[in-house]
Protein backbone atom coordinates (compact mmCIF):
# COMPACT_ATOMS: atom_id res chain seq x y z
CA UNK A 1 0.00 0.00 0.00
CA UNK A 2 1.19 3.57 -1.17
CA UNK A 3 2.62 4.67 2.31
CA UNK A 4 0.76 8.51 3.46
CA UNK A 5 2.28 11.74 2.98
CA UNK A 6 3.44 13.33 6.17
CA UNK A 7 1.45 16.56 4.89
CA UNK A 8 -1.30 17.47 2.57
CA UNK A 9 -1.61 21.25 1.60
CA UNK A 10 -4.76 21.97 0.20
CA UNK A 11 -5.53 24.96 -1.92
CA UNK A 12 -8.65 26.35 -3.33
CA UNK A 13 -8.16 28.15 -6.57
CA UNK A 14 -10.53 30.11 -9.02
CA UNK A 15 -8.42 32.36 -11.50
CA UNK A 16 -5.42 32.80 -9.35
CA UNK A 17 -2.84 32.15 -12.42
CA UNK A 18 -1.08 35.71 -11.18
CA UNK A 19 -0.36 34.34 -7.80
CA UNK A 20 -0.52 30.31 -8.36
CA UNK A 21 3.15 29.33 -8.76
CA UNK A 22 4.80 31.86 -6.24
CA UNK A 23 2.30 30.29 -3.39
CA UNK A 24 3.43 26.63 -4.76
CA UNK A 25 6.85 27.70 -4.50
CA UNK A 26 6.98 29.29 -0.68
CA UNK A 27 4.99 26.62 0.04
CA UNK A 28 7.14 23.60 -1.45
CA UNK A 29 10.88 25.54 0.16
CA UNK A 30 9.13 25.50 3.54
CA UNK A 31 8.10 21.78 3.20
CA UNK A 32 11.89 20.58 1.95
CA UNK A 33 13.35 22.27 5.18
CA UNK A 34 10.76 20.50 7.58
CA UNK A 35 12.35 17.42 5.58
CA UNK A 36 9.10 15.92 5.41
CA UNK A 37 7.19 13.51 2.71
CA UNK A 38 4.37 16.15 1.25
CA UNK A 39 1.56 16.57 -1.75
CA UNK A 40 0.17 19.78 -2.65
CA UNK A 41 -3.73 19.30 -3.80
CA UNK A 42 -4.79 22.47 -6.04
CA UNK A 43 -8.33 22.77 -6.29
CA UNK A 44 -8.91 24.53 -9.96
CA UNK A 45 -12.62 25.42 -10.09
CA UNK A 46 -13.81 26.16 -12.91
CA UNK A 47 -10.84 28.40 -13.40
CA UNK A 48 -10.81 30.44 -16.93
CA UNK A 49 -7.16 31.38 -16.98
CA UNK A 50 -4.25 29.29 -16.55
CA UNK A 51 -4.63 28.03 -13.46
CA UNK A 52 -4.36 24.78 -13.76
CA UNK A 53 -1.96 24.75 -16.23
CA UNK A 54 0.79 26.74 -14.01
CA UNK A 55 0.23 24.39 -10.90
CA UNK A 56 0.93 21.38 -12.72
CA UNK A 57 3.86 23.20 -13.85
CA UNK A 58 5.00 23.69 -10.35
CA UNK A 59 4.31 20.12 -9.40
CA UNK A 60 1.07 20.25 -7.70
CA UNK A 61 -1.63 17.60 -8.53
CA UNK A 62 -4.48 19.22 -9.65
CA UNK A 63 -8.04 18.40 -9.05
CA UNK A 64 -10.82 19.94 -10.29
CA UNK A 65 -14.25 20.85 -9.10
CA UNK A 66 -16.84 21.74 -11.12
CA UNK A 67 -19.35 23.08 -8.33
CA UNK A 68 -18.44 26.59 -8.15
CA UNK A 69 -17.79 28.03 -4.72
CA UNK A 70 -15.27 28.08 -1.90
CA UNK A 71 -16.48 25.73 0.29
CA UNK A 72 -17.14 23.39 -2.30
CA UNK A 73 -13.08 23.58 -3.57
CA UNK A 74 -11.89 23.14 0.20
CA UNK A 75 -14.67 20.44 0.77
CA UNK A 76 -13.15 18.43 -2.77
CA UNK A 77 -9.57 19.01 -1.37
CA UNK A 78 -9.92 17.66 1.94
CA UNK A 79 -11.30 14.70 0.23
CA UNK A 80 -8.20 14.53 -1.93
CA UNK A 81 -5.92 15.10 0.57
CA UNK A 82 -3.81 11.45 1.73
CA UNK A 83 -1.84 13.46 4.61
CA UNK A 84 -1.40 12.70 8.08
CA UNK A 85 -1.64 16.47 8.87
CA UNK A 86 -3.86 17.95 5.82
CA UNK A 87 -3.39 21.78 5.90
CA UNK A 88 -5.91 24.24 4.09
CA UNK A 89 -4.33 27.99 2.93
CA UNK A 90 -4.91 30.06 -0.47
CA UNK A 91 -3.59 30.42 -3.74
CA UNK A 92 -3.53 34.22 -3.63
CA UNK A 93 -0.60 34.54 -2.06
CA UNK A 94 -2.30 36.13 1.46
CA UNK A 95 -0.90 34.06 3.29
CA UNK A 96 3.10 33.39 4.34
CA UNK A 97 4.04 29.67 4.08
CA UNK A 98 6.78 30.06 6.60
CA UNK A 99 3.75 29.97 9.18
CA UNK A 100 3.06 26.64 8.42
CA UNK A 101 5.49 25.53 11.16
CA UNK A 102 3.30 27.44 13.58
CA UNK A 103 0.48 25.40 12.87
CA UNK A 104 2.30 22.03 12.66
CA UNK A 105 4.02 23.03 15.95
CA UNK A 106 0.67 22.38 17.83
CA UNK A 107 -1.27 19.38 15.60
CA UNK A 108 2.22 17.49 15.76
CA UNK A 109 2.56 17.62 19.43
CA UNK A 110 -0.51 16.03 19.78
CA UNK A 111 -1.70 19.21 21.58
CA UNK A 112 -4.52 19.31 19.24
CA UNK A 113 -6.86 18.22 16.64
CA UNK A 114 -7.40 21.21 14.24
CA UNK A 115 -5.76 24.65 14.64
CA UNK A 116 -6.98 27.33 13.18
CA UNK A 117 -4.85 30.80 12.00
CA UNK A 118 -6.72 34.23 13.09
CA UNK A 119 -5.78 37.04 11.06
CA UNK A 120 -6.87 39.78 13.63
CA UNK A 121 -3.79 39.80 15.04
CA UNK A 122 -2.94 43.49 14.20
CA UNK A 123 0.58 43.64 14.99
CA UNK A 124 0.87 40.85 12.00
CA UNK A 125 -1.10 42.04 9.66
CA UNK A 126 0.35 44.30 6.38
CA UNK A 127 -1.19 47.51 6.07
CA UNK A 128 -1.78 46.90 2.47
CA UNK A 129 -3.77 43.54 3.47
CA UNK A 130 -7.84 43.32 2.89
CA UNK A 131 -8.58 43.07 6.70
CA UNK A 132 -10.05 47.00 7.67
CA UNK A 133 -12.40 47.70 10.59
CA UNK A 134 -15.46 45.95 8.92
CA UNK A 135 -13.72 42.05 8.38
CA UNK A 136 -12.03 42.80 11.40
CA UNK A 137 -15.20 43.31 13.50
CA UNK A 138 -16.84 41.09 11.59
CA UNK A 139 -15.10 38.29 11.88
CA UNK A 140 -14.45 38.81 15.55
CA UNK A 141 -18.06 39.30 16.35
CA UNK A 142 -18.81 35.63 14.39
CA UNK A 143 -16.07 34.51 16.15
CA UNK A 144 -17.19 35.78 19.58
CA UNK A 145 -20.70 33.96 18.66
CA UNK A 146 -19.16 30.37 18.20
CA UNK A 147 -17.14 30.93 21.37
CA UNK A 148 -20.38 31.63 23.18
CA UNK A 149 -21.94 28.61 21.73
CA UNK A 150 -19.37 26.07 22.67
CA UNK A 151 -18.68 27.42 26.38
CA UNK A 152 -15.62 27.09 27.73
CA UNK A 153 -14.43 24.90 24.68
CA UNK A 154 -12.53 27.37 22.64
CA UNK A 155 -11.11 30.96 22.39
CA UNK A 156 -11.54 32.14 18.57
CA UNK A 157 -11.17 35.62 16.98
CA UNK A 158 -11.94 34.58 13.09
CA UNK A 159 -14.28 33.00 11.43
CA UNK A 160 -12.85 33.49 8.10
CA UNK A 161 -9.33 32.23 7.75
CA UNK A 162 -8.39 29.17 5.26
CA UNK A 163 -4.88 28.79 6.69
CA UNK A 164 -5.41 25.68 9.03
CA UNK A 165 -4.00 22.40 10.08
CA UNK A 166 -6.21 19.46 10.79
CA UNK A 167 -5.46 15.80 11.85
CA UNK A 168 -6.34 13.57 9.41
CA UNK A 169 -8.03 11.39 12.69
CA UNK A 170 -9.98 14.80 13.15
CA UNK A 171 -11.12 15.14 9.43
CA UNK A 172 -12.43 12.11 9.18
CA UNK A 173 -14.55 12.34 12.09
CA UNK A 174 -16.27 15.50 9.99
CA UNK A 175 -15.72 15.17 6.55
CA UNK A 176 -19.06 13.79 5.93
CA UNK A 177 -20.84 16.72 7.53
CA UNK A 178 -19.53 19.34 5.51
CA UNK A 179 -21.32 20.57 3.04
CA UNK A 180 -21.86 24.26 2.81
CA UNK A 181 -20.58 25.27 -0.80
CA UNK A 182 -20.17 29.21 -0.44
CA UNK A 183 -17.55 31.09 2.08
CA UNK A 184 -19.44 29.81 5.00
CA UNK A 185 -17.42 26.63 4.55
CA UNK A 186 -14.67 28.01 6.89
CA UNK A 187 -16.98 28.43 10.09
CA UNK A 188 -19.07 25.19 9.30
CA UNK A 189 -15.95 23.13 9.39
CA UNK A 190 -15.15 25.02 12.93
CA UNK A 191 -18.45 23.83 14.47
CA UNK A 192 -18.55 20.86 13.38
CA UNK A 193 -14.82 20.43 15.29
CA UNK A 194 -16.39 21.48 18.27
CA UNK A 195 -19.65 19.62 17.79
CA UNK A 196 -17.33 16.52 17.48
CA UNK A 197 -15.62 17.47 20.83
CA UNK A 198 -12.56 17.64 19.15
CA UNK A 199 -9.79 19.87 20.36
CA UNK A 200 -9.59 23.62 18.30
CA UNK A 201 -7.24 26.32 19.18
CA UNK A 202 -6.40 29.38 17.07
CA UNK A 203 -2.88 31.27 16.86
CA UNK A 204 -2.08 34.35 14.86
CA UNK A 205 -0.75 34.30 11.72
CA UNK A 206 0.51 37.27 9.07
CA UNK A 207 -2.09 38.01 6.38
CA UNK A 208 -0.72 40.46 3.50
CA UNK A 209 -1.82 41.67 0.49
CA UNK A 210 -3.20 38.87 -2.21
CA UNK A 211 -2.01 38.76 -5.56
CA UNK A 212 -5.21 38.77 -8.48
CA UNK A 213 -8.77 39.93 -7.97
CA UNK A 214 -10.46 39.00 -4.79
CA UNK A 215 -13.41 36.81 -5.38
CA UNK A 216 -14.80 36.25 -2.08
CA UNK A 217 -15.14 39.78 -0.20
CA UNK A 218 -14.24 42.24 -3.16
CA UNK A 219 -16.36 44.86 -1.66
CA UNK A 220 -18.59 46.22 1.59
CA UNK A 221 -21.71 44.69 -0.44
CA UNK A 222 -20.05 41.33 -0.77
CA UNK A 223 -18.51 41.26 2.75
CA UNK A 224 -21.87 42.29 4.85
CA UNK A 225 -23.31 39.28 2.12
CA UNK A 226 -20.98 36.97 3.02
CA UNK A 227 -20.98 37.99 6.82
CA UNK A 228 -24.80 37.51 7.10
CA UNK A 229 -24.54 34.38 4.99
CA UNK A 230 -21.75 33.13 8.10
CA UNK A 231 -24.64 34.33 11.15
CA UNK A 232 -27.13 31.77 9.77
CA UNK A 233 -24.99 29.43 9.63
CA UNK A 234 -24.05 30.10 12.89
CA UNK A 235 -26.83 30.37 14.79
CA UNK A 236 -28.84 27.44 12.70
CA UNK A 237 -25.82 24.82 13.05
CA UNK A 238 -24.33 26.02 16.40
CA UNK A 239 -25.20 23.26 19.06
CA UNK A 240 -27.93 24.32 20.87
CA UNK A 241 -30.29 23.32 17.14
CA UNK A 242 -28.22 20.02 17.03
N1 LIG B 1 -14.74 32.93 -4.10
C1 LIG B 1 -14.31 31.82 -4.58
N2 LIG B 1 -13.06 31.45 -4.28
C2 LIG B 1 -12.67 30.32 -4.75
C3 LIG B 1 -13.52 29.52 -5.51
N3 LIG B 1 -12.89 28.44 -5.79
C4 LIG B 1 -11.70 28.56 -5.24
N4 LIG B 1 -11.53 29.74 -4.60
C5 LIG B 1 -10.29 30.15 -3.88
O1 LIG B 1 -10.51 30.29 -2.48
C6 LIG B 1 -9.58 31.21 -1.93
C7 LIG B 1 -10.32 32.31 -1.19
O2 LIG B 1 -10.87 33.26 -2.06
P1 LIG B 1 -10.45 34.82 -2.00
O3 LIG B 1 -10.91 35.47 -3.24
O4 LIG B 1 -9.01 34.92 -1.70
O5 LIG B 1 -11.30 35.37 -0.79
P2 LIG B 1 -10.84 36.10 0.53
O6 LIG B 1 -9.60 35.43 1.03
O7 LIG B 1 -12.02 36.19 1.41
O8 LIG B 1 -10.54 37.57 0.10
P3 LIG B 1 -9.19 38.24 -0.48
O9 LIG B 1 -8.05 37.30 -0.30
O10 LIG B 1 -9.02 39.47 0.28
O11 LIG B 1 -9.48 38.52 -1.90
C8 LIG B 1 -8.72 31.70 -3.08
O12 LIG B 1 -7.55 30.91 -3.14
C9 LIG B 1 -9.63 31.45 -4.29
O13 LIG B 1 -8.91 31.31 -5.48
C10 LIG B 1 -14.83 29.93 -5.85
O14 LIG B 1 -15.61 29.30 -6.54
N5 LIG B 1 -15.17 31.09 -5.35
MG1 LIG C 1 -7.81 35.35 -0.09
Amino acid sequence: MEERPFISIVLPAYNEEDAIGMVLEEFRDVLKSLNVSYEIVVVDNNSTDKTAEVAERYGAKVAKEIKQGYGYACIRGLREAKGKIVVLSEADNSFVAKDLKKLLAYVEEDDVDMVLGTRTTLELVEKDAKMGWLLHWGNVFLAKLIQVQFWGRCRLTDVGCTFRAIKREALQKIIHNLRVGGPAFSPEMIIWCLKKGLRVIEIPVRYRRRIGESKITADIRKSIKVGLMMLKLIITQGFWRD
